[in-house]
C-alpha cells in the first residue's frame, strides 16, 4: 500500500509540473515571446546555480569524509597493514587534492565565463608547452603511484619467513574450519575426494604429517609478533578470506591452494584498548557473495601473547587424538607406499587393506 501511495504522489508530482511548464508556454505565447529562447538573463541565472550547486557539491564531499572518519577500519593490527595504510591514505590524498583543484576551476570558470553576446571565443589551436604540461605531470604522478604500489605488494606477497606457523583455512558454504600444522608445523595431505561424513576437510589420514594436525572451529587464535601464513581451499564455490583488521584478503579457490602471510602486532586485549570498546573482536569474514548463507560466514580470531597461545593450542585436541577418541583407527600402508603415490591411491590401498 506505501508503495503504491509513492507511486500515486510521484506521478502527481510529473503531473503537476507538466502542467507547469505548460502555462509558462501558454503565458509567453500571450506575450509573443518565444519560451525556447536562452536569452542572457538565463545564462546568467544558471551560471550562478551551477556557482551555488557546486560549491555545496564541493563542501557535500570534504564533509562527509571528515563526518566517516569515524566508520573507517582502527588502525592495522598487522605489520605490513601499516604500509598498506599509508599506501591508501596517499592516493586518497592525491585524488582529493586533484579533485579540489578540477572542481574549484571547473565551477569557477563555468560561472565566470557564461555566454554573453559581446564575448567572442579565443580561436585556440594547439599549445605545444601546454600538452607536454598536461601530460608529462599526469604520468609522473601515476607513474609513482603504480610503482610505490606494486613494490609494496611484491614485499607482501613474497614468500613467508620459514618459522610462519602454518595453517589452513577452510572455506565452504557457509562456514570456515580452521587447522593448525602442529608440532611438525606441516599440514597434512588432503583431497576433496576423501571428504566424508566424518571427514569434513577430506584430510588422509595416512600421511604422516596429518596426525598432529588441529582442527579448529567457530575460533582460532594467533600468537602476537609472529609470522602466519595462511593456507587458503574453498570445498564448493568461490569464496574470500577477508581479515580487515590485518589488512588481509585472499580468494578461497576450490582446487586449488592460494595464501597469504601475515604477522598481527596488536592483541585482542591491546585493539579493546585502543578502539576504547571493550567487545571487540578481531574477526574473519568471507567476502564473496558465495550463497543465501554468505552474510554469516565468519569466525572470530583472537590475538594473545605466545605463552596464551600455546596454552590454548595444547588444549585441543589433535587429528590423531580425535581418531583415537571415535575410534577411528586408520590403517597404516608402508611410508614407502604412500611416498610414491597419490593421496587418491593410498586412501585405495587402505580400502582394500580394510576390506581383506
Ligand atoms: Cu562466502
Amino acid at each position: 500500500m506505501i508503495s503504491f501511495l509513492t507511486f500515486f504522489v510521484i506521478l502527481l508530482g510529473v503531473i503537476t509540473f507538466a502542467r507547469i511548464i505548460r502555462i509558462f508556454e501558454l503565458s509567453s505565447e500571450l506575450h509573443g515571446t518565444d519560451v525556447n529562447a536562452v536569452n542572457e538573463s538565463d545564462n546568467k541565472t544558471h551560471s550562478l546555480l551551477l556557482l551555488l550547486f557546486g560549491t555545496f557539491f564541493v563542501i557535500t564531499v570534504f564533509y562527509m569524509t571528515w563526518s566517516m572518519k569515524d566508520k573507517m577500519l582502527p588502525i592495522s593490527a598487522s605489520e605490513h597493514g601499516v604500509g598498506i595504510d599509508t599506501l591508501f591514505n596517499a592516493n586518497m590524498a592525491l585524488l582529493y587534492v586533484v579533485f579540489l583543484i578540477t572542481h574549484v576551476v571547473l565551477i569557477y570558470y563555468a560561472f565566470k565565463y557564461y555566454h554573453k553576446k559581446e564575448h567572442t571565443p579565443v580561436f585556440f589551436v594547439h599549445n605545444t608547452k601546454l600538452e607536454l604540461v598536461w601530460t608529462i605531470i599526469p604520468t609522473i604522478i601515476l607513474s609513482s603511484v603504480i610503482v610505490f604500489g606494486i613494490s609494496y605488494w611484491s614485499k607482501i606477497t613474497a614468500p613467508a619467513p620459514a618459522e610462519a606457523i602454518v595453517i589452513e583455512l577452510y572455506a565452504k558454504q557457509f562456514d570456515w574450519t580452521a587447522r593448525y600444522a602442529g608440532d611438525d608445523n606441516k599440514l597434512g595431505k588432503s583431497s576433496f575426494r576423501l571428504v566424508d561424513g566424518s571427514n569434513a576437510l577430506g584430510l588422509d589420514y595416512t600421511d604422516a604429517d596429518a596426525g598432529d594436525d588441529i582442527i579448529v572451529r567457530n575460533e582460532f587464535h594467533l600468537p602476537v609478533g609472529r609470522d602466519v601464513v595462511f593456507k587458503f581451499h574453498s570445498r564448493d564455490v568461490l569464496h574470500s578470506a577477508y581479515m580487515p583488521h590485518f589488512r588481509a584478503q585472499m580468494n578461497c579457490v576450490p582446487g586449488m591452494t592460494t595464501q597469504f602471510h601475515f604477522k598481527p602486532t596488536i592483541t585482542t586485549e591491546g585493539m579493546r584498548a585502543e578502539t576504547k570498546n571493550e567487545k571487540f573482536d578481531y574477526i574473519l569474514l568471507c567476502n564473496k557473495i558465495c550463497g543465501a548463507s554468505h552474510f554469516n560466514m565468519q569466525m572470530t580470531i583472537v590475538v594473545e601473547d605466545e605463552t596464551a597461545f600455546k596454552q590454548w593450542l595444547g588444549s585441543k585436541k589433535t587429528v590423531a587424538q580425535e581418531l583415537k577418541a571415535a575410534e577411528v583407527v586408520p590403517v597404516a600402508v608402508t611410508d614407502s607406499l604412500a611416498a610414491h603415490t597419490d593421496s587418491v591411491k593410498v586412501h585405495e590401498v587402505t580400502a582394500e587393506v580394510v576390506k581383506h
